[in-house]
């Protein structure tokens, strides 16, 4: 192997495309992705003596060493050698705490591959279920790492002959899985096999791992792995991380299963991307042409001490250097680009100059958030936005401890929404809060513990609460709304959007930037009458408005305003002011004032907004609240505790099975009721339970419950305390 510096070695590799591999490390929590990409880059030798004896590089941040979990994702590179030639390998270690599932979800836009690990005592969890789902979902290829086979050896005690079948039930559970998600992906060959050498087995922890390929090439059987766990001595666990290095058989196992940019580049860009297909920029994309003009989407956003705000992302075409400039999307200027850098070990390392196909860290890009595409082609259609399956569910008010912080707090909550988009940030107008709604508790703790610790504010916050979502049982219309000057109306008719047209926006499936005959056949399939399917003018998260009308003059230059109405109810319905889900909306009239002076902002923002909320109110409205799954695992002993902690939180067991001594429980509890789960849970178990959670949709509150809810939501907004009616909306 050359000797060069590695600096120069991962500058000769950024290059050349077919050399390189972006991959993801995805699992459920706990399952050993962090100790796993640890031992990668000190396999590779990418760790200098400095770093040595640290025992986290990824999970560098104090509050993960202390919580031993992974928060937020974290970038490394190695190089590694396989069959005579090096190859650059960039990694990204991605967080398995739900809270933090918004990580995964963007990791997989940079990436083109993935190695799944298991833990193999606990099987597929739920979250292996989702980021697997992520992985399919952005044209990103599986391989599959069984960890923790030590444990199954020696905690287990099963013996060689199980141990084979219990590992042979988690590969036929995987591949059922990406089947069910991806049938014509798992026919075309991504379908993970053991023989084939698209499966390892191994521990993280000490070490080793072995692959059919590692079995012939080293001769090591698998009973022979089995003998040197079950001796129970750690000379002998040395010997088998000495003969099948963890790092060289994930790492062969990658590079000759996982795509090169350049063979995953056409795929992707399909799912990513819906652009004009015979466009310059499309063949660009697809060759990784570095030649070309820049293409690079936004992944991750994070404050730099030194740096500032380094944009981290995936270059799939053109190159990037120091001092050039780009368009942002959604933005009409240009940033300049001031450094640009690859990951070198867990380092940034700034260069002069990546090529496509690489995963970039650059600084100078003001006006990018995660999921900006960045190009030097004005009017460049952009990636489709990234879509995360779950939605803000809690919320808490934070405030600055000192008055004189309130400016800086101001500053400090726009810089953690932009490198974190899945917090919703806003400000209540009502009552001059700053709310903060998050995945979850631990997200929000997390994250107002950084605005102390590291932007330097002293906050406080409230205890959280739940965030409902307002939506319709019924229908109503056409309702009326008339603007303050009464020269324009709008007549609107509201229903509840078909549940397949809802699913389709929440998988990020239709969008309004897809083109037009794709998005009303995608629309009809689903559900949606033709005359519908070709009206739809916006979605707005999982509500959408329709024009019906045909032929009314200066109706088109007047959408974006009426559209503005739209959100705003939208963000805010007329019974708690809580966002609204599931809503269609219907214009099938129009009434305009002949004269654009009389038909502005002032008159038709009002005039839509009112109409809606009026509708909305005749419709049934309602609200509905997030669920949580609950997956618990605790020894039969304890059993009881459990289930009486979730059955008196609103919550149903939907399943119980057990293994060995252990019983798992699969149930659903409302989010609201689940705050301060963690302490009941351990207490009422003497803390022998293991627990999980997913997001679980929402459902419609209880009607016992309604009342009280809308009134406590109402006053807490400083809202008025009768219930608003149709009326109140209708005579002005
Ligand atoms: N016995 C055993 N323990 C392991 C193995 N791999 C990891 N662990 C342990 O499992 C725990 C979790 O490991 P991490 O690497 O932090 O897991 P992770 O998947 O990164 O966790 P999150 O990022 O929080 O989702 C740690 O205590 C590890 O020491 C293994 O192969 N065998
Ligand atoms: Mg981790």
């Amino acid at each position: 192997m050359a000797k060069d510096k590695m600096v120069d070695r991962v500058a000769a590799l950024m290059g050349k495309p077919e050399m390189i591999r972006n991959i993801g490390i995805v699992a459920h929590i706990d399952h050993g992705k962090t100790t796993l990409s640890d031992n990668l880059l000190a396999g590779a030798g990418m760790l200098s003596k400095e770093l040595a004896g640290n025992a986290c590089w990824t999970d560098s941040d104090e509050e993960e060493q202390e919580r031993g979990i992974t928060i937020d994702s974290a970038n490394v590179s190695m190089v590694h050698e396989y069959e005579g030639k090096e190859y650059l390998i960039n990694l990204i270690d991605t967080p398995g705490h739900v809270d933090f599932g918004g990580d995964v979800t963007r990791a997989m836009r940079a990436v083109d591959g993935a190695v799944v690990v298991i833990d193999a005592v606990e099987g597929t969890m739920p979250q292996t279920e989702t980021v697997l789902r992520q992985a399919l979902k952005e044209h990103v290829k599986p391989v599959l790492f069984i960890n923790k086979v030590d444990r199954l050896i020696n905690e287990l005690q099963v013996d060689g002959q199980e141990m084979q079948i219990r590992l042979g039930k988690l590969i036929d559970h995987v591949n059922k899985l990406i089947k069910g998600m991806n049938e014509e992906r798992y026919k075309a060959g991504w379908r993970v096999d053991a023989a084939e050498g698209t499966v390892a087995f191994g521990s993280a922890l000490y070490n080793w791992a072995i692959s059919v390929p590692m079995m012939q090439k080293t001769g090591v059987s698998f009973q022979q792995i089995y003998d040197y766990n079950k001796a129970d001595d750690p000379e002998k666990i040395k010997e088998l991380a000495d003969k099948c290095p963890l790092h060289e058989v994930l790492n062969d196992m990658v590079i000759r299963f996982l795509p090169s940019p350049l063979q995953a580049q056409e795929g992707r860009i399909g799912a990513i991307w819906h652009g004009d297909k015979e466009s310059q920029i499309y063949k660009s994309m697809i060759n990784a042409d570095p030649n070309a003009d820049l293409a690079f989407m936004v992944t991750d956003i994070t404050m730099d001490p030194h740096a500032g705000e380094v944009a981290t992302g995936r270059l799939f075409s053109g190159s990037l250097s120091r001092g050039m400039e780009a368009f942002v999307s959604g933005t009409s200027r240009k940033n300049r680009i001031q450094q640009v850098g690859v990951f070198m070990g867990p380092k940034r390392l700034e260069v002069e100059n990546i090529p496509a196909g690489n995963i970039a860290a650059v600084t100078g890009l003001r006006d990018a958030i995660v999921g900006s595409t960045v190009t030097t082609l004005e009017g460049m259609e952009p990636f489709e936005s990234i879509t995360h399956a779950s939605e803000p569910v809690v919320t808490v008010a934070v405030e600055a401890k000192h008055m004189k912080d309130l400016p800086k707090l101001v500053d400090v909550l726009r810089q953690v929404a932009k490198e974190d988009p899945t917090l919703k940030i806003t400000l209540d107008e009502e009552t001059g809060e700053h709310l903060m709604a998050g995945m979850g508790e631990l997200h929000l703790e997390v994250i107002a513990h950084r605005i102390e610790r590291d932007k330097g504010v002293e906050i406080t916050t409230t205890p959280p609460i739940v965030v409902y979502r307002e939506t319709i049982r019924g229908s109503a219309g056409p309702v009326e709304g008339k603007s303050p000057n009464r020269h324009n109306r709008f007549y609107v008719e509201i229903e509840p959007l078909e549940e397949g047209v809802r699913d389709l926006i929440k998988a990020g499936e239709i969008s309004m930037r897809m083109p037009e005959v794709e998005r009303r056949e995608k629309l009809m399939e689903a559900g949606l009458d033709k005359d519908q399917a070709k009206g739809i003018v916006d979605i707005f998260e999982s509500n959408v408005y329709i024009d019906m009308t045909k032929g009314i003059q200066h109706l088109n230059e007047t959408m974006e305003l009426i559209l503005e109405g739209f959100h705003e109810v939208m963000k805010g319905g007329p019974l708690s002011k809580e966002p609204c889900m599931g809503v269609k909306v219907k214009l099938v009239d129009a009434k305009l004032h002949e004269d654009a002076v009389h038909r502005g902002p002032a008159q038709v923002i009002p005039a839509s907004r009112q109409g809606i909320q009026a509708a909305m109110l005749m419709a049934d409205d309602t609200l509905l609240e997030p669920y949580q799954k609950v997956f618990i695992q605790v020894p039969q002993d304890n059993m009881g505790g459990a289930t009486k902690e979730i059955q008196g939180r609103r919550g149903i067991i939907i399943n119980m099975t057990s293994e060995g001594d252990m019983t798992i429980i699969e149930s659903r509890a409302p989010v609201s009721e689940l705050f301060g789960f963690a302490g009941d849970i351990r207490s009422a178990t003497e803390g022998r339970a293991m627990w999980s959670t997913e997001f679980a949709g929402f459902d419609t509150l209880p009607a016992n419950l309604t009342g009280e809810i809308v009134s406590g939501i109402r006053e807490r907004k400083g809202l008025k305390k009768e219930l608003p009616q149709a009326s109140d909306y209708l005579s002005m």
